[in-house]
């Protein structure tokens, strides 16, 4: 994505910022933040979403009015999803989405430690309860005689049962939360489960990845802010709307495969363009928007740099990911 469009006053004949002290509408104000710019970026994230254009204002009304509270917990991971999130630069949707929410705790990014820390988030989660959206990252240490990640001297799957029970919603960031990942790949030492095996009484709301795109993250937030509901899921609880499609059916190599022009290693046809799928590329069974949303504000994927799709979207990566080839079992 590029940067917000930015002029000198603010034109808006239907839609105003809601200016009032301390709102994403002032923030945006001061930053000089066009409305035309920013119905413009609301309107490229309906996109994304699979909505209508008209509901560009809707979403832009949500974002610069509302500020539900996130608690957001990372257990066994490389922080690498995290990293995904804020590595953005500049006004840029994810980080303007962000900052729409309330982020009350978030250990990596927080000033605040040990018992402080602790203590703002009870009273985060007292303050916000049936109503925070507990975000969460890695997997769960499920052996409980493993040993593996104590935190407040309390088991990750006791801190995720008490922080899920009075969250309106779970969203499990990564392929880790998703579905066990790296921490879950065999041997398995710690028994890591993904949070959907803990959490069985509420929604939990997979945004799998290694790590996922910056704006499937924010996206999938957005579109609650917008709808006060969760967009619909598919058998793996993935929005759709980033995972209905596999890599391939969405990838512009695609059409070379169709034209009969594949790819071997660094040849001319895999420089210009041939499908990678004799050298093992997982896209044509990975659900993922990377196709189409690509990365770092659109500007590349992973098969545009000439490397297949290694299969992290979905369950099973690692034991199952990687490239590989017919001969070695793989499409
Ligand atoms: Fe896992 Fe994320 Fe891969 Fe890393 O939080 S999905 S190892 S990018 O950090 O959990």
């Amino acid at each position: 994505m590029t940067d917000l469009e930015k002029t000198d006053s603010i034109d808006s004949p239907d839609f105003e910022f809601p200016a009032e002290p301390g709102t994403v509408g002032e923030r945006l104000v001061n930053l000089g933040v066009s409305r035309r710019g920013f119905l413009k970026f609301c309107t490229a994230l309906t996109s994304t979403m699979a909505l209508e254009a008209s509901m560009a204002p809707k979403l832009a009304y949500a974002l610069t009015t509302s500020r539900p509270c996130i608690i957001y917990m990372s257990f066994q991971e490389c922080t690498g999803c995290l990293e995904s999130l804020v590595n953005s630069y500049g006004t840029t949707i994810e980080n303007l989405i962000l900052t729409s929410f309330s982020l009350d705790y978030q250990e990596t990014l927080q000033a605040a430690a040990g018992t402080a820390a602790e203590a703002a988030r009870n009273e985060a989660m007292t303050k916000n309860a049936g109503k925070y959206i507990l975000v969460v990252d890695g997997s769960i240490p499920a052996n409980a005689k493993s040993g593996y990640f104590v935190s407040a001297g309390e088991s990750g799957v006791d801190r995720l049962n008490k922080a899920a029970a009075n969250a309106a919603f779970v969203v499990a960031v990564g392929s880790c939360a998703a579905f066990g990942g790296l921490p879950g790949a065999s041997p398995n030492p710690t028994g890591a489960v993904p949070v959907s095996s803990i959490i069985k009484n509420k929604t939990v709301v997979n945004v799998s990845g290694c790590p996922p795109i910056a704006e499937v993250i924010t996206g999938v937030l957005a579109y609650y802010l917008t709808n006060n509901a969760l967009p619909a899921l598919d058998a793996n609880k993935r929005p759709t709307m980033y995972y209905g499609k596999t890599v391939h059916s969405s990838c512009y190599r695609e059409e070379n495969e169709r034209a009969g022009h594949v790819a071997n290693f660094g040849d001319a046809a895999a420089r210009a363009g041939g499908c990678l799928r004799p050298l093992g590329c997982k896209g044509p069974r990975t659900h993922a928007a990377c196709a189409t949303m690509r990365w770092n504000q659109g500007l590349s994927f992973p098969i545009q740099s000439g490397h297949g799709c290694i299969g992290c979207t979905e369950p099973g990566f690692w034991d199952f990911g990687g490239l590989y080839t017919k001969t070695s079992g793989g499409d």
